[in-house]
Order: C-alpha cells, then sequence, then structure tokens
C-alpha cells in the first residue's frame, strides 16, 4: 500500500539521536553478514565478564538448542549494580511512584547496591543458593526489582509471577518451578484498591512443601496470618543483614529467570532465560531503540510480572546505568492525566506503555491529556499488541504534541527482548507498522505450506537464525519447547505471529495464528480459560474464542455447554465469570458467555472454533467450510442466539 502514512525522522530528532540510517543498515549488515564478530565486540562494550568466552554462538536451531557467549562468566546484578558504582553511586537508579501522587522515592546506584546485597544474604543465610528458584510475587514496589537482583547476584533463578494472579496459578507457578522461597508483601496497592498478596501466598503455598521460606514485605501494615517457621518480615531479616554480598560468578548460560506465559495448549510454560545472552541483548536494545542518553529518565509503564518488565523496567535499563521509572498505580488514578503528571513531576524522556493504555485513554478525552505539559517527552514507545493507526495518530499528535518519534516495538517473552522496532533516528515510520528488523534477527514468512514466501507478503512470521537473548528452554520440558516453536517448520523459530512485509521491507504484524489471546496486551490461552471453565460443576464442556474488543485489543468469548440440572441465566454467566477470576486472575475473566445446548464437532469430535470464531466476531454471513459438521443444526441455533443479543 504506496497509500499509507510516513513519518520521516523528525531533523531535530535526527540532529542528537545515537545511530542514523547508514549506522543501523551498517550494523544490521555486519551482524548478518558476521554474526561473530559483530556479537563478540557488542558484548565487550555492553558488559562486564569476570572471565572471556570460549565460543560466541553455539546450538543448533533443528534441536531447539543455542548458547552464547559459551564459557564465558558474568553477574547479572553486578553488571546492573556494582561496576556503575564508580561513576554512578549518588545518581538515581529507580524513581519510585506510588500509587498516590504524593508518594514518589528516588534510590541511588549506592543504595540500590546496599538494598540487593542485604537481600541477598537473606536469602543465603535461609539456604538459597546458586541454582535454586525463587518465586517472586510482589506489588510494583522497588523491593521487586531487589529481589530480582538479588536472586541474581546469588545465582538462584527468579520466577515473577503477576501480582493479579490467583492463588491458584500461584501455587502451579511455584510446583513447576519447585521455588524454595517466596518473595511477597502483606497487600499491593493498585488505583486505591489493595490487594491480599500475602493471603493469596498463604493460599498457594498450603500445597508446595518445596517452599521453606517466604519474605514478606510490610507494604499497608494489614494483618496477615504468619507461619513463624516459614514467614520472615522483609525490614526486620535486612536490618541484620550485612550489606557485603560477593556476586556469584555465572556461566554466561546458566539460568536467570523463568517466566510463566501462556500457549495454545495446556498449563502456562516456564520461558527459560540464561544470563550473557539476554542482558546484553536488553541492554543493546534499551539503549538503541529508545535512544537512551546518559542523564534521560526513561518509564516503562509495564508491570513486573511480564517480561516487559523485567526487560525494560529492570535489566535493560540498570544494565546501561540509567535511570528507571518503577510506577505503583494504574493510568486512571486518581484521574486520567495520571500518567502525564507523573512525565512532568519527574521529567520524563522517553515513555513506553501499551496500546490498551493508549486506546482507554485516548477514549477519555484529549484534555486530560492537553492540560500537562509534556515538554520533557523526547521520545515514545509502544508493545504487546497491533496499535491500530488511529490510537497510533493519537499517540503522536496529542500526547507527543507531533515532536516525538513512535517506536512501535514486536518481541515476545520468548525472544527476551525487542527483535522488530524502529531505531528512532534511523527508522521513517509508518502508523501500526513495527517497521524493520534489528540487529542478527533475520525473519521470514511462510505460507500455509511452510513455503518461505518472497517480497512483499502474508503469512506466519519466522525467525531463520538464533539471538542471544532467544529463549533457551521450557523448564522441565525440552520436548515442549522443541514442538512448540521449532518443530514446523524444521529449522526456524516458530513465532505464532501472523505478519504481513511491504514493499519497504516493512513488518506489519496481524496478530496471533494459534489459540493464544492477547488481552490488554495480556497472552492467554484458551485451553487455560477453558480448563477453568470446566472445573465449575455447572459446566460440561467450554469453549473459548477471542473478538475484538475496543479497549483491550481482545476480548474473551466462553460458549458454555451445561451440565443436566442446571439452566442458563444471568446470575450463572456472572458466577462463572468471577469464577475464571478466581481461578486465573481477573484478566481471564469471560467478556461475553453465550449458553449453548452443543457445541459445533467435527464428526471426528474436534471443536470448530473457526465457525466459533466468526460467530463471536458477528461475521454471520460468511462461516466458511461446514461441511464436515456432525449436526449442523448446533451452528443454526448459536447464530440465532447471537442475533438476539
Ligand atoms: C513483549 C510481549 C507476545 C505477543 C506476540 C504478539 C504480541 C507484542 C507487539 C505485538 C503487534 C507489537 N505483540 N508486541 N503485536 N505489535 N509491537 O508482549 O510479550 O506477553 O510474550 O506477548 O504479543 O502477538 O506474539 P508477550
Amino acid at each position: 500500500m504506496s497509500d499509507e502514512k510516513r513519518y520521516p525522522v523528525p531533523e531535530s530528532f535526527r540532529q542528537r539521536a545515537l545511530m542514523d540510517k547508514a549506522l543501523y543498515q551498517e550494523w544490521y549488515r555486519a551482524s548478518i553478514e558476521d554474526p561473530d564478530t559483530f556479537w563478540a565486540a557488542r558484548a565487550q562494550e555492553f558488559l562486564h565478564w569476570s572471565k572471556p568466552w570460549d565460543k560466541v554462538r553455539d546450538g543448533d536451531f533443528a534441536q531447539g538448542t543455542a548458547a552464547w557467549f559459551v564459557g564465558g562468566e558474568l553477574n547479572a546484578s553486578y553488571n546492573c549494580i556494582d561496576r556503575h558504582l564508580p561513576e554512578r553511586a549518588d545518581q538515581t537508579a529507580i524513581i519510585w511512584e506510588g500509587d498516590e501522587p504524593d508518594d514518589s522515592r528516588h534510590i541511588t546506584y549506592a543504595e540500590l547496591h546496599e538494598q540487593v546485597s542485604k537481600l541477598a544474604n537473606v536469602l543465603k543465610q535461609r539456604g538459597v543458593k546458586k541454582g535454586d528458584r525463587v518465586c517472586i510475587y510482589m506489588p510494583m514496589i522497588p523491593e521487586a526489582a531487589y529481589a530480582m537482583l538479588a536472586c541474581a547476584r546469588i545465582g538462584a533463578a527468579h520466577s515473577v509471577v503477576f501480582g493479579g494472579f490467583s492463588p491458584e496459578a500461584l501455587k502451579d507457578r511455584i510446583l513447576n518451578a519447585e521455588a524454595s522461597a517466596v518473595i511477597t508483601a502483606d497487600e499491593g496497592v493498585r488505583g486505591g484498591r489493595n490487594v491480599p498478596l500475602k493471603t493469596n501466598a498463604d493460599k498457594a503455598l498450603a500445597g508446595c512443601d518445596s517452599v521453606h521460606t517466604c519474605v514478606v514485605v510490610r507494604r499497608t501494615g494489614a494483618d496477615v496470618a504468619w507461619d513463624d517457621k516459614r514467614d520472615l518480615w522483609y525490614h526486620e531479616a535486612v536490618a541484620t543483614a550485612s550489606a557485603d554480598c560477593p556476586p556469584e560468578p555465572m556461566g554466561a548460560e546458566d539460568p536467570l529467570f523463568i517466566l510463566y506465559t501462556s500457549g495454545s495448549t495446556g498449563k502456562p510454560k516456564g520461558v527459560l532465560h540464561t544470563t550473557g545472552g539476554y542482558l546484553l541483548s536488553t541492554a543493546l536494545t534499551h539503549k538503541y531503540v529508545f535512544d537512551y542518553q546518559d542523564g534521560d529518565i526513561f518509564w516503562c509503564t509495564a508491570d513486573v510480572g511480564w517480561v516487559t518488565g523485567h526487560s525494560y523496567i529492570v535489566y535493560g535499563p540498570l544494565a546501561n546505568g540509567a535511570t528507571t521509572l518503577m510506577f505503583e498505580g494504574v493510568p486512571t488514578y486518581p484521574d486520567a492525566s495520571r500518567f502525564w503528571n507523573v512525565v512532568d513531576k519527574h521529567k520524563v524522556n522517553i515513555f513506553y506503555t501499551a496500546p490498551t493504555a493508549i486506546r482507554a485513554l485516548m477514549g477519555l478525552g484529549d484534555e486530560a491529556v492537553t492540560k500537562t505539559d509534556r515538554s520533557s517527552l523526547r521520545l515514545l514507545g509502544t508493545v504487546g499488541e497491533p496499535i491500530n493507526p488511529e490510537a497510533w495518530e493519537w499517540y503522536h499528535r496529542v500526547v507527543g504534541d507531533s515532536r516525538c518519534p513512535i517506536v512501535d516495538t514486536w518481541w515476545q517473552t520468548e525472544t527476551g527482548s525487542i527483535l522488530i522496532a524502529p531505531i528512532p533516528g534511523a527508522t521513517e515510520t509508518k502508523p501500526g507498522s513495527a517497521t524493520l528488523p534489528l540487529f542478527g534477527v533475520q525473519l521470514g514468512l511462510l505460507d500455509p505450506n511452510d513455503k518461505e514466501l518472497d517480497g512483499a507478503a502474508a503469512g506466519n512470521l519466522i525467525i531463520k537464525s538464533s539471538w542471544p537473548s532467544q529463549i533457551r528452554g521450557v523448564y522441565g520440558d525440552h520436548a515442549r519447547m522443541l514442538e512448540t516453536y521449532f518443530a514446523t517448520p524444521k529449522g526456524v523459530y516458530f513465532t505464532g505471529d501472523g505478519a504481513r512485509r511491504d514493499e519497504d521491507g516493512y513488518y506489519w504484524i496481524t496478530g496471533r495464528v494459534d489459540d493464544v489471546l492477547n488481552i490488554s496486551g495480556h497472552r492467554m490461552g484458551t485451553a487455560e480459560i477453558e480448563s477453568a471453565l470446566v472445573l465449575h460443576e455447572a459446566v460440561a464442556e467450554a469453549a473459548v474464542v477471542g473478538y475484538p474488543h475496543d479497549i483491550k485489543g481482545q476480548g474473551v468469548y466462553a460458549y458454555v455447554d451445561l451440565m443436566a440440572g442446571f439452566e442458563p441465566s444471568d446470575a450463572l454467566a456472572a458466577e462463572l465469570r468471577d469464577f475464571v477470576g478466581k481461578e486465573i486472575g481477573a484478566i481471564a475473566k469471560p467478556d461475553m458467555i453465550q449458553f449453548t445446548p452443543a457445541l459445533p464437532k467435527t464428526r471426528s469430535g474436534k471443536i470448530m472454533r473457526r465457525i466459533l470464531r466468526k460467530i463471536a466476531c458477528n461475521e454471520l454471513d460468511n462461516l466458511g467450510d461446514t461441511s464436515t459438521l456432525a449436526d449442523p443444526s448446533v451452528v443454526e441455533q448459536l447464530i440465532e442466539e447471537r442475533l438476539n443479543r
């Protein structure tokens, strides 16, 4: 499409940017033609190694294996803290903005060093050691970052579980990782409401024998139950701990963390990332995609429970000695100007958020934005889902005063760092396109027969060779890793996303091609929600699909077939919604529930999701091939009920 809108790099931005088009092209070419030389140079430049590597790259895509900087040793906590101390001890590392607008704190690199070292010693005293797993179930408070870095310091892999997940979801993740310790808070605070984290953790831990320690941060002072043998208050434990904790030397391929994410089948899988490659890619992309320069204030609004928070609140920025802002609250509390008031209060230069937040704020009107100053902003970013051009234009014009470039960044939990995005001083942008691949990233598009497509085309997005922050495994299940990402076709990484490539080589992500939903930028497997629904005594069978939702991007549409003896009703629908919320978390609650006496199935018994998707999307006159249906009347009935809604 040649009539697409284009936004050239603004001249004022280009003049002071780190990287221009010629340099981007030169680096990209070098990274593809001679990856070993390119990545060795970057690894020297960005990280401190206590022992040099023997080999830059190893592994085999066809086997689902990858290894980077083999034989090298480093520590992520040392790289994010200690090595900055000579120059940055008094520089702010983390600006914390609390839920209430008058609540904020600045944590310097020296303080970060002290806090992380003390907590690391507390964990050590409790017997947590290199190779163990520690589960972090925290609100957005600085202690969440301390906890991650303390684990990294002693060589324990962390598994951060989003504070919005239920006790049941937390338990599954603790059990899968066989965590020995949990770090949580008495309560979280978001948008003026308290979240009972310790109570949730207690429920989860009732079924987890591997956990011997639960460290609890006092956030609100709420009364919480206590197990003297297992639980300890964070403030009491660190008060007597030594601030001297030498970082554990870690192999480049030693685990740094596990992060659970939804797939199209089964329970969420623990995506495993290792130390060297992950830290290098997050630092490199943080610098060049966000044009991060010394003294900039960087704000990523994600929660540390998601990969975006790992890579662009904690590891990337801190590896670069940056000042990173961490926000406890929500965009609309106490009012719709909150984001922009925080920008003004802390003079934020680079702002990174999700399209769902942009759409929600766009719906609340321009004035909440325009009455704020925002003149500190230089660059805006988005992540998590495709951004519709209308929201992009609004973000650019209203939030960025038509002055700030926008970087639409495509990546996944499995990719560890951004892989497709504009370099803001180099790349002309087009609203809705994540534009071009970053260094070392070789993309491809496949047709339905797995044949690679040339030139302008649309198909399944694949990656053809390894990059440093690539997923190293699905925790405890290499077979699942192979089968999910590296099996069809062999020898490439299958992203699960569809994309279009235009005549300029720009990529336009169209969304998932599997049974994964993207609700407000959060990944959720339809199978997970179905499994939760059928646990309810009234539900015989359930099928879940996505449908377009104005704010959330996608909404959850559940078809429910009831057990004999139960009647459809609004009350039952509400009960099922809450039930899913309790089983998984509020983000998984169905937006629509349609009761049905049966689900449309093929004669071999497979649910015909394609048809259910069309009905949910109200595309009723174009259902496609229905000839394999066992009982066509089921579909007629579903359509009739849909029309009556
Ligand atoms: C970082 C993150 C990954 C899925 C991914 C894709 C969608 C992410 C996007 C985007 C279009 C973008 N996605 N960024 N789609 N444009 N800029 O979100 O990780 O939670 O694992 O989700 O999100 O569908 O496959 P994760």
